[in-house]
């Protein structure tokens, strides 16, 4: 059994000191972020699950048995009245980029029945500065079929060409105890 501390950080100022190797979990609201995070640690309250999409605001921190940290940030993507792009980014996502410097990999969440937006690809953008570990992690996949699977992967293909992330794509499902090993074996290698 994991031994879990968790830290949620409505600043920068509650971020953790102890330097710590950092796995950064990126994605819109509802994209199943949490309830991801909850599988892979085998936690049931871990992360809250929410009906309500946009509820989170802070930057959760959870160190793993003192040896590293997964972190949950808000999700983006919702805003009422959106503005611009940017706006619809939580400002604690470019805080915690801007400020924490042991980040080891960074896992970018696409809903396998949502469409990949303009949005979702500025900020995939962005985010590819900070690591050279990004994964793409395509969630509920047991919503999907094998050939909405197939039209999903050549998209995906489409927008990472030429990035970092082309080799990096996961596709999971809360249902799989598969996806929970393919995770955890991504993670490993960035301890
Ligand atoms: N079918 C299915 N539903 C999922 C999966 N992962 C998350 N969900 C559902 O998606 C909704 C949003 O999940 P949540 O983890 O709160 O998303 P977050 O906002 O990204 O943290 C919840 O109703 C979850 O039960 C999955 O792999 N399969
Ligand atoms: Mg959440």
């Amino acid at each position: 059994m994991e031994n879990i501390q968790i830290k949620k950080a409505f600043s920068q100022a509650d971020f953790p000191q102890e330097p710590l190797p950092e796995m950064a979990f990126v994605g819109r609201s509802n994209v199943g972020k949490s309830s991801l995070i909850n599988f892979v640690f085998r936690q049931k309250n871990l992360c809250p699950i929410s009906k309500t999409p946009g509820k989170t605001r802070s930057v959760n921190f959870y160190t793993i048995n003192h040896k590293f940290r997964i972190v949950d940030l808000p999700g983006y993507g919702y805003a009422k009245i959106s503005k611009s792009i940017h706006q619809t980014w939580p400002d604690m996502i470019k805080e915690y980029f801007e400020h924490q410097l042991n980040i080891t990999a960074i896992f970018f969440l696409v809903d396998s029945r949502r469409d990949i937006t303009r949005e979702d690809l500025v900020l995939f953008e962005w985010l590819c500065q900070y690591t050279d570990s990004i994964y793409i992690v395509i969630t509920k996949t047991d919503k999907i079929n094998q050939k909405e699977k197939s039209q999903l992967t050549r998209r995906i293909d489409k927008f990472t060409e030429n990035t970092v992330a082309s080799k990096n794509i996961i596709y999971v499902s809360i249902k799989s105890q598969e996806s929970r090993k393919v995770l955890l074996d991504a993670m490993n290698q960035h301890l």
